[in-house]
């Protein structure tokens, strides 16, 4: 039994005692009533490479199928064809051809760890693809920016929930943006005017040594990888989006490993699904351990069913240096709270987790 495994255990055990100490605090308790808040979203994904952006998507739809939010629209923030091609084709999986999809512009920096990306020219014995298309071309797709200002422009006031699980290049095109065809204000002010909130995986505020290490010595991550991945544009993100943020950091992910065992025997009963077909030829893919854990899907939680479950920062501000280190500075005038978790929403998690493997296609 490996670390996290053993720790995972403990939690579980722990967390089993806790609950039965203590009543009404269970998902099956908070299904979708009239009276409760259903998220409209826009999911902005670098789904391609991590595995836990697909954790997130099938959070989505599982959600939306069960009444939960309603998915407005997809962003796709990894800027590699194969990525492009592979989101549509999850997308048809998920019977979400009708929904909007935008792709990436920009440039970004960024390295592989499971290049699943590769999925998207697999084929079956048959011939046929593992994963069909929707059918819509990609030069019909508009830019990402470009379909964040078209979807925002049609939306009611103060009505989007934006989480965003990748480099946030999509997010600081828009932030950075001009009156256009769709509207006449500016990114900041369509924004204002229509973004409810904005939900971002990304940064690091606590010292996190790597696994990797350079000649036998300990390397401390300096920059954590959807900030590392498009700087400028995080800083953009970061320095200039006029509503409320909040942010999920990586350190708060690390109890939730995906280990690959576990996911393909959770996930075995569903052999043609996203999450099984990366699993299935994840040790050919992964060089090593490269560390997954279920960040995205956890802030996708949070944006779905809602901050009860987490533990919120005072209000403060974020900076990204030009090396891409976040800091977090508690001001009561701020416009950002770090989310965390303590062990009620630990409990929550897990079970939200096998909800999810349980979504039925
Ligand atoms: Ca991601």
């Amino acid at each position: 039994m490996d670390l996290m495994t053993m720790k995972k255990t403990f939690y579980l055990a722990e967390i089993a005692a806790f609950m039965l100490a203590l009543t009404g605090c269970n998902k099956d308790d908070i299904e979708p009533t009239p009276e409760m808040e259903i998220p409209d979203i826009i999911f902005d994904t670098d789904l391609g490479n991590s595995t836990d952006d697909v954790f997130a998507m099938q959070a989505l739809f599982a959600y939306q199928d069960a009444g939960y939010c309603r998915v407005k629209g997809v962003m796709q923030s990894r800027k590699l064809e194969k990525a492009k091609l592979l989101i549509d084709q999850f997308m048809h999986y998920y019977n979400a051809d009708n929904v909007p999809l935008g792709l990436v512009e920009g440039e970004q920096q960024f390295f592989e760890m499971i290049p699943y990306y590769q999925l998207a020219d697999s084929i079956k014995q048959d011939g046929k693809p593992l994963f069909e298309p929707t059918g819509i071309p990609l030069s019909n797709r508009l830019p990402a920016w470009k379909l964040y200002r078209k979807l925002l422009s049609e939306a009611d006031d103060n009505s989007i929930s934006i989480v965003c699980v990748g480099m946030f290049t999509n997010l600081g095109l828009l932030v950075s943006s001009s009156a256009d065809e769709y509207s006449t204000l500016s990114g900041k002010e369509l924004i204002k005017k229509k973004v409810k909130r904005l939900d971002l995986m990304g940064g690091c505020f606590s010292p996190i040594p790597l696994r990797y290490t350079e000649a036998g010595k300990p390397k401390m991550l300096e920059a954590e990888y959807n900030i590392s991945g498009d700087i400028p544009l995080a800083q953009k993100v970061i320095n200039d989006w006029p509503t409320e943020i909040h942010l999920f950091p990586l350190e708060e992910g690390l109890n939730f490993p995906s280990v690959h065992d576990e996911i393909l025997a959770q996930y075995a009963s569903k052999p043609n699904s996203p999450i099984y077909q990366i699993y299935s030829r994840y040790n050919e893919w992964a060089k090593g351990d490269v560390g997954q854990y279920l960040w995205d899907v956890i802030t996708m939680f949070h944006t779905i069913l809602g901050e009860d479950y987490f533990d919120c920062s005072p209000t403060g501000n974020i900076s990204v240096n030009d090396k891409g280190k976040t800091e977090f500075t508690a001001v009561p005038n701020g416009n950002a709270h770090i989310i965390s978790m303590n062990i009620t929403c630990d409990y929550f998690i897990w079970k939200a987790l096998d909800y999810i493997a349980n979504y039925k296609l």
